[in-house]
């Protein structure tokens, strides 16, 4: 398969999240990557290559303005703050929620990370937005890739990155996520002439940002299968009754399982996810592959075991339709490698 790979990604290296009281440290790492890239070229059967500029005008029509300005000056103006935040990852220390204004954007810096995060889970560093920029760009060219199909190209490709996407909304970073890659990857297909992709989300958290980003949209049919957000990250978002509003309505479908979840359970979850994509007349197919549903996830509770990522690569290929695999969540890391080389099999022997 064709993987683009981010180049930058270990620019992106958060120390410390916030974690009941402590700062402790960041599950989100560099290696995680490296793994992955070390197992794919070990199979000899990828063919790597590294992103071109990322378009902005796609990731434009994601992500606002004024949280693309901030996410640009975010570190220099952490630094401004104080120069001895040099040493030290940017974390929001408010959160304005019900009853605060929205209207206002105060020139403190402290205050807009605020405005523009959900959690303190998320460092963000000097290098944050070049990885993230360069992620988006996989996420691009792994789209354009897949949409020149008809014409000869590929029936799919992977953009390979980190920092990991799916929680970022419009305007908002959180969940480790700042650029939804995802969801860029989708706007990609249709800026190519797609008149319909399904965002089929199979990482363990659900993902909030690609759904809020076209919940009211029906060009963008977002299903995701994941931890019931009563006990999971990220709580506030990802019931079932979530099904999209105005053009929407209809468009988003929310398949929550209880910790403990395997592979039979979640797989019967699949093929409901899939059926919906295939009534739904989807031309095209951007999966956010997380693989934080393996058994031995440090945060995470499904029970997916190695093996189930090929028959999961089997199942997704049987949709038949040109697919975008873009890299989501996953925190076992050495075993991140054989996890996602094995989806990739199962989908290429189909
Ligand atoms: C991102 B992705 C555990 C804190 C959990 C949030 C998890 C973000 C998951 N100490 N923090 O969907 O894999
Ligand atoms: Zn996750």
């Amino acid at each position: 398969m064709l993987i683009i790979h981010n180049p930058l990604h270990s620019l992106h290296r958060g120390r410390q999240e916030m974690f009941r009281g402590r700062l402790v440290p960041c599950h989100e790492q560099p290696d995680r990557l490296e793994f992955i890239l070390e197992e794919l070229r070990a199979r000899r059967q990828h063919e790597l290559q590294a992103p071109g500029e990322a378009d902005m005008a796609v990731v434009r029509r994601i992500h606002t303005t004024p949280y693309l300005d901030f996410l640009t000056n975010a570190w220099s103006e952490w630094v401004a703050l104080d120069p001895a935040n040099a040493e030290l990852d940017v974390l929001p220390s408010i959160a304005p929620v019900r009853s605060f204004r929205t209207d206002v954007l105060p020139t403190n810096f402290a205050a807009r990370v605020g405005r523009y995060s959900f959690d303190t889970g998320s460092p963000l560093m000097a290098g944050t937005w070049a990885a993230a920029q360069s992620g988006a760009a996989c996420a691009i060219d792994a789209a354009r890739a897949v949409a020149r199909s008809s014409s000869g190209g590929r029936r799919a490709a992977m953009a390979l990155t980190r920092p990991p996407g799916h929680h970022a909304g419009a305007d908002f970073y959180g969940g480790y996520c700042f650029l939804n890659n995802s969801a860029i990857a989708a706007q990609a297909l249709l800026d190519a002439g797609a008149k319909r992709v399904a965002v089929l989300d199979v990482d363990y958290h659900h993902g909030n940002g690609t759904q809020s980003i076209f919940y009211e949209r029906a060009d963008v049919l977002t299903v995701s299968l994941h931890g019931d957000p009563m006990t999971e990250y990220p709580f506030y978002l990802g019931y079932a009754d979530e099904t999209g509003a105005g053009a929407g309505a209809g468009w988003n479908l929310n398949l929550p399982m209880p910790g403990g979840t395997a592979f039979a359970v979640w797989k019967e979850a699949l093929d409901a996810a899939l059926r919906r994509i295939s009534e739904g007349g989807a031309e095209a197919l951007v999966v956010a592959l997380g693989l934080d549903t393996f058994e031995g996830d440090p945060i995470s509770s499904f029970k997916l075991t190695s093996a189930d990522y090929l028959r999961m690569g089997e199942a997704l290929a049987a949709a038949g339709l040109p697919t975008v695999f873009v890299t989501e969540g996953g925190y076992a890391a050495r075993e991140l490698g054989v996890n996602v080389a094995n989806v990739l099999e199962g989908f290429e022997a189909c």
